[in-house]
């Protein structure tokens, strides 16, 4: 195998969960660009529409699907669907997620049992629900997107945390329990990634001001910015591609340096 077939994608069906916008698209990007056919889906048929749009104008033909990613019903529906209209899926990334930023002594248990469906409890129902079909076909690789909170912690974030933090280990429980069939699971950890989802962070002061928490992400950053979603495009594809087929397990931090950083000197 030549150096750049290592990294082609060419004939792969990868299925990206939530990836309408934000993280989930530019990696679906990034995996097109590479060959794959992108399959996605999203909670509501406005956004699924929205995406296939924004996939159109750069020329990908993506196929959007309805689907809540914590229902397991519907999950194996999406997954037959895909199977029936597009293919075994060969790669999953497990992309769709939620935060709830509240102080943990003020959060109501059900608040957190939803970052938890969301965020551990899917990525779960979405890999068993295409395991069977991988081992069937021999191979497969699933990607869980996960966090600096998957090694930090922070005010207001517990459930997210606790979340994320699973997922990791989900991730190496997986490696572990089906590495045999040849199916490879890795994690990607995105440090701090200018979407939707971090907006609130960002935000400028009625006084024109940056938010604090933006110039405390810049502090913490070696890299000295936050990260732009296409700064993950070439790290999912290296993990969907035979370029890592003995990489199993493994947490992949593109975090422009947050973890190796003890912060600036006074
Ligand atoms: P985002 O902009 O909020 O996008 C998340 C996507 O997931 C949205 O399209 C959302 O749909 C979808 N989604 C949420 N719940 C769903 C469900 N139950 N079923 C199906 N789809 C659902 O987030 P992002 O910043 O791109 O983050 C993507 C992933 O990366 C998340 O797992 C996030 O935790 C993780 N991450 C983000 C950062 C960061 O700094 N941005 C850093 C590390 C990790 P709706 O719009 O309908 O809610
Ligand atoms: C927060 C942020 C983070 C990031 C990301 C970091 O409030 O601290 O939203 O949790 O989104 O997951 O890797």
């Amino acid at each position: 195998m030549d150096f750049s077939e290592q990294f082609s994608l060419k004939g792969k069906v990868a299925l990206v969960t939530g990836a309408s916008y934000g993280i989930g698209f530019a990696i679906a990007k990034a995996m097109a660009n590479a060959g794959a056919t992108i399959v996605f889906n999203d909670l509501k048929q406005e956004l699924v529409d929205k995406g296939i749009a924004a996939y159109k104008e750069l020329g990908i033909d993506a196929k959007g699907y309805v689907c809540d990613v914590t229902n397991e019903g519907q999950v194996n529906n999406l997954v037959a669907t895909i199977e029936k209209e597009v293919g075994v899926v060969d790669i999953l990334v497990n992309n769709a997620g939620i935060i709830k930023r509240i102080p943990m002594c003020d959060m109501s248990a059900d608040e957190f049992r939803l970052v938890i469906d969301v965020d551990l409890n899917a990525p779960f129902i979405v890999s068993k629900a295409v395991i069977p079909s991988m081992i069937k076909k021999g191979h497969g690789k699933i990607i869980n997107i996960c966090s600096m909170m998957s090694e930090l912690g922070r005010e207001t974030v517990s459930a997210y945390a606790a979340a994320k933090g699973g997922l990791k280990m989900l991730t190496k429980n997986i490696a572990s329990e089906y590495g045999e069939y040849n199916i490879q699971c890795n994690g990607i950890g995105p440090g701090y990634i200018a979407t939707p989802q971090t907006a609130p962070l960002r935000e400028v002061q009625p006084d024109g001001e940056r938010h604090p928490f933006d110039k405390f992400i810049i502090s913490k950053t070696p890299a000295a910015r936050w990260g732009d979603p296409e700064d993950l495009g070439g790290p999912a594809v290296f993990l969907a591609s035979d370029a890592s087929n003995f990489v199993n397990g493994h947490i992949l931090y593109v975090d422009g340096g947050i973890l190796a950083y003890i912060g600036k000197q006074p």
